[in-house]
């Protein structure tokens, strides 16, 4: 009998752990996004230069800078459609420098460097938005994608 006992218990704390992880949407599958910032022969650019989302899934924004100058990523009207999770800024060997929690709208990336930014989108967009580079001359030169959230 308390074999039997200990096993339904086991059961119930199985059972249980999905059921949280179920319950937290922006920890669940959470998919990567690259948005590569940089420089070539025609000008800067934001590489893909367009993104879709959907609300509900949580993701993990790459934010890779692979020029020689700092660049930004500014969500502009998105901000107010996700909700940002975390981001996490890390050294070179991986270990963490920083996370930073709250509502953010712009993130400014060193050059040759990488920040990771987790957003969940709550809200549809109703025409594609813009994901840019607001440094001066940055999105004339090329730096801007759109998004749309669906
Ligand atoms: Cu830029």
């Amino acid at each position: 009998m308390k074999t039997l006992i200990a096993a339904t218990a086991v059961l119930a704390l199985a059972h249980a752990v999905p059921a949280l992880a179920e319950g937290d949407l922006s920890r669940a599958n959470v998919i990567d996004v690259t948005i590569e910032m940089g420089s070539n022969d025609s000008g800067m650019y934001l590489k893909p230069d367009h993104y879709e989302f959907v609300t509900g899934q949580a993701y993990k924004l790459v934010l890779v800078n692979v020029d020689e100058i700092k660049h930004e990523i500014s969500l502009n009207e998105m901000v107010e459609r996700v909700f940002t999770r975390k981001i996490e800024i890390e050294d070179d060997k991986g270990d963490l420098v920083a996370e930073i929690k709250g509502s953010v709208r712009e993130v400014e990336v060193g050059a040759g460097k990488t920040v990771e930014w987790f957003i969940v989108p709550v809200q549809t967009t109703d025409e594609p938005v813009e994901i840019t580079c607001e440094l001066p001359g940055h999105y004339d030169s090329g730096m801007h994608a759109s998004a749309v959230i669906k």
